[in-house]
């Protein structure tokens, strides 16, 4: 076995299992979860671990000795090192993949968990629906953004799908659960995004 992933697929690990199965990559998952002892068996202080993410955050991988932290950053060299049109294949393409994945880090990541978490993770007397409120009106102009992006081109680097569409799709997997009644191209990317096999593989890992 040459890569190892870390992290429940219950967390942001799952960026990660999806590409490792879009790619049809052998892996094996090791799946720590944050809230465990962290000097437990699985626990996030083990040594392996933790020379993969210093601050033991999920996921990470080790790739045949090779450790990488950071959701877009692990996508974005599995996706350049197995290829397999998940990489783009000119560098205006490869360009638009460091952006969307850097707008998915800050522009989406934060607003679209404090929304699910608000809207819908929590039990219901833990939500605050003025937080639900603020972070959806943060999301707006984002979403807006990506809705014009995908009336221009199918995808967000070109004509197919790609790691920037993963890496994307992946940070805003609850937005399908929202009313995109006004992004109808947003909608149809989402829906192509989530029938993809890989995508339903790795959301199966969730239970979900
Ligand atoms: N920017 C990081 C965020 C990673 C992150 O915060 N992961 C969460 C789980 S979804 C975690 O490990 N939390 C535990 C902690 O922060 O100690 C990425 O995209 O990989």
């Amino acid at each position: 076995m040459t890569l190892r992933i870390y992290g429940i697929a219950a967390s942001r690990a799952i960026r990660t299992l999806w590409m490792a199965e879009e790619l049809g990559l052998a892996y094996e998952h090791v799946p720590i979860h944050y809230r465990d002892d962290p000097d437990g068996p699985l626990g996030k202080n083990g040594a392996d671990f933790r020379q993969a993410s210093p601050l033991g955050r999920i996921p990470a991988i080790d790739d045949d000795g090779f450790r990488l932290c950071e959701s877009m950053a692990i996508n974005l060299y599995l996706a350049r090192k197995h290829g397999g049109g998940l990489w783009p294949a000119t560098l205006a393409g490869e360009a638009l993949a460091y952006q969307w994945s850097f707008f998915a880090v800050t522009e989406i990541d934060g607003p679209m968990v404090e929304w699910a978490s608000h809207a819908i993770v929590l039990p219901e007397d833990k939500r605050d629906p003025a937080r639900a409120s603020d972070a959806l009106g943060r999301l707006q102009a984002p979403l807006a953004a990506v809705d014009s992006a995908l009336a221009r081109s199918p995808w967000l680097a070109g004509e197919a799908f790609t790691v920037a569409d993963l890496n994307l799709a992946a940070a805003m997997f609850r937005a399908r659960r929202m009313d995109h009644a006004a992004r109808p191209h947003l909608a149809r990317w989402l829906g192509e995004c989530f029938a993809r096999p890989a995508a339903r593989r790795a959301w199966a890992m969730r239970g979900e």
